[in-house]
């Protein structure tokens, strides 16, 4: 009774964040009946991986072989160790940790995207090096980034997008012209940033950092960058700015960096630059006819386009996640915003005869939302800000749609020998591949949807973009922000002063 008279309190005090206390004082017998279905999800994703396809980079369940589509890295079971972890999956976690340790080789005569290996290979190891404390994990994920850092070297610092893990020669693909993408060249900063702070070695941060530092210099004022960068001049080409593809986690990233860093002085201006893109991602928002669902258009030159990715279905749960940095006001219209996006994202499954999202969707006027291209490929976006949502709201709400999603699964795309994506949402015809974010992401946010909130706490731990946590780290570090030392130190100085912070 007094537990429950306390709980009422802070309920009238702290109004939205009782869903956090909720869900850590309780432990619901549906959570766990839940929560075990979707560990068995996972088991038999990885029993399929390591049956049919162990070591490569995934699963082709329906031909059961398989396929090096990152260059032979495990991508797949690199991608796996945290789910394996935080599930419980010891002995599994165990086998896949031998095979890092013994089999695991980046010398490869392979052109590997920058992104895919960063987000994918450098979080899945220092995720599981925070996960297990096994030095490994790190020396692996310092051997990668190593092969990785020539990427960065042109004359403004933004990364080309491709290099040769042996060789280190990089490059641009052909299809964009010379340029660089977007989310491949700002959503490495996580991952760097953190091999910095657990090897004390600071070329990693810095390397990352000169980004944000070229893209500071000319921030447009509604902070929405095109998905094109050339990486001689270091400025936007004329292109779409969407939250979709090629755009989505350079966003991402400047919210998460600021959190990485323990939300200090010496991390602000990432958060200051995020907050700038939100003024911007607010004009891109518009509502359908007739059920009024809010949804993220994209911008190409003066005009808004009326579609939307699948993949800004990650947006709901980046705005809940920056919510509570703003102030009153501000921050319960952003988190309405995130929860009538989520209803949008929610409904890309509902909309549809097998209940999976299409890829992306139209919105014309009069018949609210309409698929473009219909295939499914098992992606996180949807239920990893359900899961946001729900740790940040308490609404049981997005637990029922998580489990509505996951049942889509388990019924459209699970098969003797893993989960497979969908070529037609409409039709349900299987396509024969499982994505190693399905066991990276998609069933990982599903398992902690249902687990309470002290399992990978937001307080201590911050995902990539690919649901890998790592270990928030508190930053003391002087950042250099395309200042000199000394103009930066001074403006610190004079910012710690206004909000009686200490910075030496
Ligand atoms: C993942 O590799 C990452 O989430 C990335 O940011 C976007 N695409 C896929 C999942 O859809």
């Amino acid at each position: 009774m007094r537990l429950q008279n306390m709980l009422e309190e802070l309920k009238n005090i702290h109004g939205n964040a009782i869903g956090k206390i909720n869900s850590v004082v309780q432990d619901d017998p549906m959570d766990i009946l839940r929560r075990e279905k979707v560990k068995e999800a996972m088991l038999h994703a990885w029993s399929s991986y390591e049956k049919y396809a162990w070591g490569f980079d995934e699963l082709q369940p329906q031909s059961m072989n398989g396929v090096n589509s990152f260059g032979g890295l495990g991508a797949t079971l690199v991608d796996s160790l945290d789910t394996l972890y935080i599930m419980g999956l010891h002995e599994q976690f165990q086998r896949a940790k031998e095979w890092v340790a013994n089999s695991l080789d980046f010398n490869k005569d392979y052109d590997a995207s920058v992104f895919e290996t960063t987000i994918r290979v450098v979080g899945g190891l220092i995720s599981a090096y925070d996960l297990s404390g096994d030095k490994v994990f790190i020396e692996k994920a310092r051997d990668i980034a190593d092969r990785l850092l020539p990427a960065w070297n042109t004359p403004s610092g933004i990364p080309y997008n491709i290099i040769n893990l042996a060789h280190g020669n990089a490059h641009n693909p052909g299809w964009t012209g010379g340029d660089s993408i977007l989310a491949d060249s700002g959503s490495e900063q996580l991952e760097f940033i953190a091999l910095s702070q657990r090897t004390d070695e600071p070329k990693y941060q810095q390397t990352v950092e000169k980004v944000i530092t070229e893209l500071n210099k000319s921030f447009p004022a509604d902070g929405l960058l095109p998905i094109y960068i050339n990486p001689e001049r270091g400025s936007g080409s004329y292109a779409t700015i969407t939250f979709g593809a090629m755009g989505d986690s350079f966003y991402e990233y400047l919210l998460k960096v600021w959190i990485q860093g323990n939300k200090t002085l010496h991390v602000k201006l990432y958060r200051e630059m995020w907050e700038t893109s939100m003024k911007g991602f607010l004009s891109l928002v518009r509502r359908t006819t007739p059920s009024s669902f809010a949804y993220i258009c994209e911008k190409n030159g003066d005009s808004l386009a009326d579609k939307m990715d699948e993949l800004a279905c990650f947006a709901p749960g980046m705005l809940a996640l920056g919510s509570s940095g703003y102030g009153p006001g501000d921050s319960e219209k952003f988190l309405k915003l995130a929860e009538e996006l989520a209803w949008t994202c929610y409904n890309f499954y509902q909309s549809t005869p097998t209940k999976l999202a299409g890829e992306n969707y139209f919105f014309h006027a009069g018949e609210d939302m309409t698929v473009g291209t219909s295939w499914n490929i098992l992606r996180p976006e949807t239920v990893e800000s359900l899961f946001y949502l729900w740790r940040i709201t308490g609404n049981r709400t997005y637990q029922e749609w998580g489990w509505n999603i996951f049942q889509a699964f388990e019924k459209n795309s699970r098969i003797e020998s893993g989960y497979v994506g969908l070529k037609d949402v409409n039709t349900g015809v299987k396509d024969n591949m499982m994505q190693s974010f399905f066991l990276a992401e998609t069933l990982k946010y599903l398992y902690l949807l249902f687990s309470p909130s002290s399992v990978i706490s937001l307080d201590e731990w911050v995902f990539n973009t690919e649901a890998h946590p790592l270990r928030i780290m508190t930053r003391q570090d002087r950042v250099n922000f395309g200042k000199s030392d000394v103009q930066h130190k001074t403006k610190i100085r004079i910012r710690a002063r206004k909000e009686g912070l200490s910075v030496e």
